[in-house]
């Protein structure tokens, strides 16, 4: 299902304009293309700072309660109009129907909390040294700012990062992913018909995420950059970002370890397992990929986790009962059969899947690797696909040190009944989050959301998500 935003025109400005080449959008399910894009070009981004620079001059003024009313009509619009919107997510992303509603419904609650947030930005009064002087600490915005957004949850990322940066009182040029731009320009005409005034939020679509990609994260007129997507673009903005010493906020690749004890509930955690991986076809940052199991119960974990991992029903996002849709291209495919077939090579054995699904679409079969060992490329590297590698281990300190030996640092999984244990585990795990017998910890609004080590810089989500956005005024009066 399409609806008018496949007519393919940028946002800036608050007008719809029309490009001379566009780009197509492609359902993974069937690889076929369900709409042309408007195609960026260097002018275009001009137009869209230009515009996003002047709005702020006004925006950043505006009274925090109208930037409130403004989000929550926002919110609305956005609840009103969830079913056409996760069609849109399903059609260009793959994932199934449910799963796709179930985010549109998060990123709402995004839009929600940072109208509420909007009117909590606080500044101090602090007591001065000498007398007749004043001391005020202001909070205000830090000016334009470009957000890059990845394609695994095309409605989530958007009002992530647009929310909390029109709620401090920025404006955004946003470009979001080649492969999904069609739910973001939704997004944002919902943005627009909810009174969003224009060049508060502008969107740049392209094919080509270098060109503008570049020119909006080194243009001395944006003050921050928010990102989420590759360890290694994220590498290449930071450097973007230097010259201007602009903000940053990314958030990046993840290599998350599945920890499971001795005394662990193993049907919580094999339910554990098929949540945190299999979830949007393992193409989310947070998902395990690497499973360690005690060895005294690797046999009986293996053998559960397989029989489910074997049940997951794959197919077409649209179609009723599916849980499992296709990966977003044919090269996040070749990935997938590369570590799988490398896994293989060097001694893993194949405990469910194993191979691609179906004639059309990019599918892949849920796949259970057993004995694997840290050598191979899916215990090392990001597989983004429905594959999860089962090594063992014999103490808590070995385990811990195996965990942490890795350049990622996001999101860590640990099921126990001892609750010593899960305590040491949660303060030694190098990650900025940690589930305790939790498989979807992260996923709350509030939360502060965002890793350590090469995994990003910064936090999203609740009051800790507001701060990127907002800086520090010290203002002192002398009467
Ligand atoms: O990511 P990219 P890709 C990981 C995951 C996946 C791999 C590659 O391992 O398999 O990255 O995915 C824009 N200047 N994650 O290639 O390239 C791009 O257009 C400016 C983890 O899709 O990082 C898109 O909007 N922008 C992840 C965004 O960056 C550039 C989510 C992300 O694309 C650019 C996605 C440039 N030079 C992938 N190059 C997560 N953290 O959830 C690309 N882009």
């Amino acid at each position: 299902m399409t609806t008018a935003t496949t007519t393919g025109k940028l946002y800036i400005n608050g007008e719809w304009i029309e490009t001379e080449s566009t780009f197509e959008v492609i359902n993974p399910a069937s690889g076929e293309v369900i709409g042309h894009v408007a195609d960026a070009t260097f002018e275009h981004a001009e137009q869209a700072l230009a515009a996003a620079s002047n709005a702020f001059k006004t925006w950043s003024k505006t009274q925090a309660h109208k930037r409130a009313m403004a989000l929550y009509k926002w919110y609305e619009l956005i609840m009103k109009n969830r079913d056409e919107l996760a069609h849109l997510i399903t059609a260009e992303n793959g994932k199934p129907f449910p799963e796709a509603r179930g985010e549109v419904v998060h990123s709402a609650t995004f839009v929600q909390w940072y109208a509420e947030e909007a009117k909590r930005v606080y500044g101090d009064t602090v007591s001065s040294m000498e007398a007749n002087k004043r001391i005020t600490v202001l909070r205000q915005p830090v000016g334009v700012v470009a957000a890059i957004t990845p394609w695994n949850f095309p409605a989530d990322m958007v009002t992530r990062k647009i929310a909390p940066a029109i709620a401090a009182g920025c404006t955004v040029v946003l470009k979001p992913a080649e492969q999904t731009p069609l739910t973001s320009l939704r997004l944002v005409e919902l943005a627009h018909e909810a009174g969003i005034p224009a060049g508060v939020i502008n969107v740049l679509t392209t094919k080509d995420p270098v060109a503008v990609g570049t020119m909006i994260t080194t243009d001395k007129r944006v003050a921050k950059v928010t990102f989420t997507g590759s360890t290694e673009v994220g590498k290449i903005l930071y450097r973007n970002a230097a010259d201007t010493i602009k903000r940053i906020s990314f958030e990046l690749g993840g290599h998350a370890p599945f920890i499971v004890f001795e005394d662990a509930d193993i049907p919580a955690a094999v339910m554990g397992l098929i949540n945190s991986k299999y979830r949007n076809a393992g193409q989310t940052c947070i998902c395990t990929n690497r499973v360690y199991v005690h060895s005294s119960i690797a046999e009986a974990f293996a053998e559960e986790a397989a029989k489910a991992v074997a049940a997951l029903k794959v197919g077409p996002g649209h179609e009723k009962g599916n849980e499992v849709g296709p990966v977003i291209e044919p090269e996040a495919l070749a990935k997938v059969e590369r570590h799988v077939a490398d896994a293989l090579e060097k001694g893993a054995k194949l405990l469910a899947g194993g191979k691609r699904w179906g004639e059309v679409g990019h599918f892949y079969e849920p796949t259970l690797l057993g004995g694997c060992t840290e050598d191979m490329l899916i215990t090392n590297e990001e597989t983004f696909g429905p594959v999860a590698p089962i090594m063992t281990f014999e103490t808590e300190e070995e385990v811990l040190e195996r965990a942490n030996n890795s350049d990622y640092g996001l999101q860590a999984y640990v099921y126990t009944r001892d609750l010593g244990r899960a305590i040491r585990m949660q303060e030694g795990l190098e990650y900025g989050m940690v589930g305790v017998n939790d498989p979807v910890p992260s996923i709350s609004v509030q939360t502060p959301f965002g890793g350590m080590k090469q995994s990003g810089v910064g936090r999203e989500g609740g009051k800790y998500g507001l701060e990127g956005f907002l800086e520090y005024k010290y203002v002192s009066t002398a009467f």
